[in-house]
C-alpha cells in the first residue's frame, strides 16, 4: 500500500472516490426525481389543451412542459427539505416559481425583447403561436403562479401563504425581475460597469431565484430564523453565480446544447460578465461566488448536503 503526500494511502482514496461517486448518484437520482415530480405537478395543474380556449391553453402547456432544468423548483424543494417541510407542501410554490419563469422567457423571446426564435430546443412560443398568443401566454402563467400558491391546500396556515404571495410578487415585479429586464433593454449598446451588471442581474435573475428558495423554507410550518438567513445568504449567491455561468455559456457553447440561440449577448451588444472581465475571470468569480453560497451554510452539517450539491450543480452545468 503507497502513502501518497497528503497522508492518504491509495486504499483510503479508493474509498473516497467510490463514496463521492455514490454521493453524485445520489444527487443525480434525486434531481431526476424531482425534475420528473415538477413535471407531473404542472401538468396536472394547467388546464388541458382541449379546455377554452384551447389555442391559449394548448400554448401555455408548449411553454411550460416538456423542457427546462427545473433550477428554481430543484432550488425551493431543497430548501424547504432543509428546514423540514412536507414534500407535498412545497410542490404548489415550486410549480408557481416555474410558471413565473416559463413567462418571462415567452416574453423574453418575444421581438419586442431579446427576439429569439428557439428556446428549450424548440420553437420559441410567438414563433409557433404568434405574438399575441405569446403575449397572453404570459398573461395567464402568472396569474396562475399566483393562483397555485393561494390554493394551496397542504397549506392551510394563511399567514404563509401571504407570506409567499408577497415575495413572489415582489421577486418578479418592477424592482424584482421585471425591473432587471427593464434595466437590461436600457443597457443595450451602452457598456456597463461590473456594479451595473450586478446590479441587473440581482433583480433580472437573482430575484427569482431568491424567491425559489426562500418559498422552499417558508413551506416549512416551523420557523428558524437562523436557516431562512443562511438560506438567504445562500440563494443570493446562487443567483450570481447562475448569471455567471450563463453568461460564460453564452459565449463558449454551442446552440444546439443549449437549445436556444448561442452567443446572443455579443449578437446584440450587451455587456455582460464575460466582456467586462474577460473568460478566465468570469470562471474565477464563478468559483468565488460558489464558494460564498458554501459558505452560507457552513454552521449546517449533513441537512444543508443537497443545498451545497446543487450549488455545484448549477456552478458546473453545461446548459
Ligand atoms: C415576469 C414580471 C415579468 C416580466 C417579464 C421578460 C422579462 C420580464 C424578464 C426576463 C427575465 C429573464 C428572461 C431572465 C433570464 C434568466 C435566465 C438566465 C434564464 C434561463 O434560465 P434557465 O437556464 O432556463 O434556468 P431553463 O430553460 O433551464 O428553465
Amino acid at each position: 500500500m503507497t502513502e501518497l503526500n497528503s497522508g492518504l494511502t491509495d486504499s483510503n482514496l479508493k474509498d473516497l472516490n467510490l463514496q463521492n461517486q455514490a454521493q453524485k448518484a445520489s444527487f443525480d437520482a434525486w434531481v431526476a426525481n424531482h425534475q420528473a415530480r415538477m413535471e407531473n405537478v404542472l401538468d396536472a395543474h394547467m388546464p388541458s389543451a382541449e379546455t377554452l380556449p384551447t389555442t391559449l391553453h394548448e400554448a401555455m402547456r408548449y411553454s411550460v412542459l416538456g423542457g427546462g432544468k427545473r433550477v428554481r423548483a430543484l432550488l425551493a424543494y431543497a430548501a424547504g427539505e432543509f428546514c423540514g417541510a412536507e414534500l407535498t407542501t412545497i410542490d404548489l410554490p415550486a410549480a408557481s416559481v416555474e410558471l413565473i419563469h416559463a413567462f418571462s422567457l415567452v416574453h423574453d423571446d418575444m421581438p419586442c425583447m431579446d427576439d429569439d426564435a428557439l428556446r428549450r430546443g424548440k420553437l420559441s412560443t410567438h414563433k409557433k403561436y404568434g405574438d399575441a398568443i405569446a403575449l397572453l401566454v404570459g398573461d395567464a402563467l402568472q396569474s396562475l403562479a399566483f393562483q397555485l400558491i393561494s390554493q394551496n391546500k397542504s397549506l392551510e396556515n394563511a399567514t404563509q401563504k401571504l407570506q409567499m404571495l408577497h415575495l413572489l410578487a415582489l421577486a418578479s415585479g418592477s424592482r424584482g425581475m421585471a425591473g432587471g429586464q427593464a434595466i437590461d433593454l436600457e443597457s443595450i449598446g451602452i457598456p456597463l460597469t461590473r456594479e451595473e451588471l450586478e446590479q441587473m442581474h440581482i433583480h433580472k435573475t437573482g430575484a427569482l431565484i431568491r424567491a425559489a428558495a426562500l418559498l422552499g423554507a417558508y413551506s416549512s410550518a416551523k420557523e428558524d430564523e437562523d436557516k431562512l438567513k443562511a438560506i438567504d445568504h445562500f440563494a443570493k449567491a446562487i443567483g450570481l453565480v447562475f448569471q455567471v455561468v450563463d453568461d460564460i455559456l453564452d459565449a463558449e457553447a454551442d446552440t444546439q446544447t443549449l437549445g436556444k440561440t448561442a452567443g446572443k449577448d455579443a449578437q446584440n451588444n450587451k455587456s455582460t460578465y464575460v466582456t467586462i472581465l474577460g473568460l478566465s475571470a468570469a470562471k474565477q468569480l464563478a468559483s468565488e461566488l460558489h464558494a460564498n453560497a458554501m459558505a452560507a451554510l457552513s454552521y449546517y452539517g449533513r441537512e444543508a448536503d443537497l443545498l451545497r450539491q446543487l450549488a455545484t450543480f448549477i456552478t458546473h452545468r453545461s446548459f
